[in-house]
């Protein structure tokens, strides 16, 4: 910042606002040339928001060409991602192909994307409010580092969001605030463009004074940029107190259709309304109809001397919202209106608006050039010396090893849970490097998941040091939740949102601050769904986790329907960026996990989720561990059929027990019947569909794991699949080598129950797996 400083204060103003001018002209431009000028091949929109983008030039330019440091990170409001290319195609790291390809194949993409763009994108966006969130526990994973003496405190960034006032709107952002309050947030900016649209309407005039409360009770500093420079110069004229109040008191939808008409319209409604004051009149009078629109829409979010004014102002790590006045569509014809979320310039509006900022035709593309000879190299100079061009690309974190084997929990009986549990204290006991760079979270639910134990060994995150009140009064208890700085363990409150968003940013810390971090992270499975979307923008991000659903399926029998998770299985497999894996057996889930802490570090890796159970099912007895291999390809043959068996049975997970009883009752009357566990019907499902695809894109693969492992059997053999979820995750299998299929499985549902009578009524026991061996033969 030091050479931006250097240069007089009214030199600065005028290149942020010609850089703003410049961000709004490219922005429209590119969707404008996506639209219309690009040749288009499907009759499709194209699509872009131009008034989104307008609305919020004047808040980036000041951002990042005055405010922001090189270790800052930013998420930008989705739909004015194209401002985003717009910055770095002046910053030349963006190329006129891409920008011209808006929405197209291996162009700009629609909304910033981490791993689909080419410019440095710090935090994906595109569903509203998640890319907001994420910035605070980014803020505190930073802190996490900070802490463990990973990243010093100097170079702590700011993490910031440009988000929409309609982004306000969603819950997860309240879920966020409560969760940052508790973990003492800082170095976090959100700045709203509050140009009181959304989608389809003007927001609720209601709203305007509340969220000034809402943040400021959960400890932000509220900073609201209302008025430009212009408008308070005014209020200070005769008159002017009169128009303050006029403008304070005027609905949102008032104000953007008046904004809309334009300065002829204002002039006749001011003056019907506060007319009679004779400072007013003369007030006005002072403006022509141009001037006056200039004025009434000279907002503080369009004003980059208020901008860099509050900018500097918050000069500390105090989180901040700003909420910056602005309005949809600020400088184009479109602005104000109700309809302009979607709304584009017709070729006739952007040719008047080319012929307004003096840009040539055919020179739509050359920033600077309408400036001429000194004041464009001037500001070119401008631009290469702000802090953003000085980013520094993000850092390529060192791997952490991996053993080459966990140890695998001793015990004739267990839970894949508890098992789990075991492992991580296993870990965190053994003092091996990769225990220092796990982070365990959970949404109030770590003692339930089998956290506990690893969070006994490694304490709770806390910056400031917090005591264990029931150890120090010696009350008993299993749980040590001492906190201290160089704790392992962030405990969230009870909303999912929160805990996926937290898992996503720690997931970052690689490529964000150079470090890279294990996150694990325990959830009852059903509750997975509650934060789905969350799930989905974390995988979307290329973030790195290991996220456990526990306890999971019909198997939770005493909690009944409401916490019995049906479809998870589907999740699993359904998700890309995060490969699903259901053990039945302790050994197999230590395989998993092994492979889990290597996955997750590598290049082309990803998250990976297992679904774990509380049920205790007897170990089994193995020869070698030849099974290992294929276990981590999706599945092995428990029992291997002899060749050309005409039947098998296949399971996921906690029906092993089921599933092994009825191969040992249907052994005698299906000579060489097969039994196959499936680890990953997900593994085995993308192996399969990658080699079908395989034959158009890069020629034949080998034969998927699944072709292999069903080649075992007779050609038209039957198959019993079961699972506690969805008989879908399995019952696809038929298709590989055309085998029919009995598939069992859950898919309505479930309710209270003891085991025997669930899995009875829901036919997941031994009894269901005959009946349905029997089917097959009998449909034979
Ligand atoms: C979760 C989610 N729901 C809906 C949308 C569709 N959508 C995109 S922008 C938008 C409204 C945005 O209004 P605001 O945040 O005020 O942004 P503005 O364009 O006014 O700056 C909606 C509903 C979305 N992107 N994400
Ligand atoms: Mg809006």
């Amino acid at each position: 910042m030091a050479d931006i400083l250097s240069q007089d204060r009214s030199s600065l103003v005028v290149s942020l606002e010609q850089v703003d001018t410049h961000l709004r002209w490219l922005s429209s431009w590119m969707v404008h040339n996506a639209n219309h000028i690009r040749v288009k091949r499907d009759g499709l929109k194209v699509g872009g928001h131009q008034a989104s983008c307008a609305s919020m030039t004047a808040i980036m330019s000041a951002l990042y060409f005055y405010a922001l440091r090189p270790q800052d990170k930013v998420a930008v409001k989705p739909h004015a991602g194209p401002v985003l290319h717009a910055i770095h195609y002046l910053l030349e790291e963006q190329t006129l192909d891409r920008m011209q390809r808006f929405r197209g194949l291996g162009g700009v993409q629609s909304y910033p994307s981490r791993t689909k763009d080419t410019i440095p994108v710090d935090f994906s966006t595109g569903s509203v409010g998640l890319g907001v969130a994420v910035t605070a526990f980014s803020s505190l994973v930073q802190d996490y580092l900070i802490a463990h003496g990973q990243l010093r405190e100097e170079d702590a960034g700011r993490m910031i969001a440009l988000m929409g006032d309609a982004e306000l709107d969603e819950g997860n952002i309240y879920e966020c605030l409560i969760e940052g309050y508790k973990h003492d947030l800082r170095n976090c900016w959100w700045i709203v463009d509050y140009n009181r649209q959304s989608l389809d309407a003007t927001t609720a005039d209601r709203m305007f004074s509340r969220f000034d409360d809402i943040f400021e009770t959960c400890g932000w500093r509220v900073v609201t940029l209302k008025y430009g420079r212009k408008q308070r110069e005014a209020f200070k004229q005769p008159g002017g107190k009169a128009l303050e109040a006029w403008i304070d008191n005027c609905s949102n939808a008032e104000y953007a259709a008046l904004t809309y008409q334009g300065g002829a319209a204002w002039r006749s409604r001011l003056i019907a309304d506060i007319g009679t004051n004779p400072g007013v009149q003369k007030l006005l009078a002072s403006f022509d109809d141009a001037a006056l629109a200039a004025l009434m829409t000279n907002l503080g979010g369009h004003c980059v001397e208020t901008l860099i004014d509050a900018f500097d102002a918050a000069n500390d790590d105090r989180p901040t919202l700003f909420i910056a006045y602005t309005v949809k569509g600020f400088g184009l014809p479109l602005a104000g209106h109700k309809d302009n979320h979607s709304g584009m310039m017709n070729p006739a509006q952007m040719d008047r608006f080319r012929t307004s900022l003096g840009i040539a035709e055919g020179r739509e593309w050359e920033p600077w050039r309408e400036l001429g000879g000194n004041a464009a190299a001037q500001l070119k100079a401008f631009v290469e010396a702000s802090p953003i061009a000085r980013k520094l690309r993000e850092p390529v974190a060192e791997t952490v090893p991996v053993p080459p084997r966990l140890s695998v929990p001793e015990g004739a009986e267990q839970s894949t849970q508890a098992a789990f549990g075991r492992i991580l204290l296993d870990l965190a006991k053994s003092g091996d490097p990769l225990a220092d760079r796990i982070v365990t979270t959970a949404p109030d639910v770590t003692q339930t998941t089998n956290l506990g134990a690893f969070v006994n060994q490694r304490g709770l995150f806390r910056r400031q040091e917090l005591a264990d009140v029931f150890h120090q009064a010696k009350i008993p208890s299993a749980q040590k939740w001492s906190q201290h700085a160089a704790g392992q363990h962030i405990e969230l409150g009870i909303a999912e949102n929160n805990f996926f968003i937290m898992l996503t940013s720690l997931g970052l810390a690689a490529p964000h601050f150079g470090t890279r971090l294990l996150p694990v992270g325990t959830v009852y499975d059903p509750f997975i769904a509650r934060g789905l979307d969350a799930l989905n923008y974390g995988c979307y991000s290329d973030s790195r986790f290991l996220l456990v659903g526990t306890p999971s399926g019909i198997t939770l029998a005493g909690e009944g329907g409401a916490h019995q998770s049906i479809n998870t299985p589907l999740i699993g497999m359904g998700q890309p960026n995060l490969t699903y894996f259901e053990p039945a057996y302790a050994d197999e889930l230590t395989v998993m996990m092994r492979w889990a802490f290597d996955h997750m570090q590598r290049p082309d890796g990803g998250s990976v989720y297992l679904r774990l159970t509380t049920r205790s099912i007897p170990q089994i007895a193995r020869d070698g561990d030849d099974w290992e291999a294929d276990a981590l390809q999706g599945g092995y043959w428990l029992r291997r059929p002899t060749e050309g068996a005409e039947a098998a049975i296949v399971f996921t997970g906690v029906v092993a027990t089921e599933a092994l009883a009825a191969w040992e009752q249907l052994a005698d009357d299906i000579p060489g019947i097969g039994l196959l566990n499936v680890t990953s019907p997900d593994m085995l499902h993308r192996g399969w569909s990658a080699r079908r695809a395989a034959r158009w894109t890069e020629g034949t693969l080998a034969p998927c794991h699944a072709e292999m492992l069903l080649s075992a059997l007779a050609p038209g053999a039957g198959l019993v699949t079961i699972i506690d979820g969805s008989p879908s995750a399995l019952s696809w299998l038929g298709g590989v080598k055309g085998m029919r299929v009995s598939p069992l499985g859950t898919d309505r549902f479930g309710q209270t129950g003891d085991l025997p009578d669930l899995y009875r009524l829901y036919r997941l026991d031994a009894d269901a797996i005959v009946d349905a061996a029997a089917e097959l033969f009998l449909e034979n």
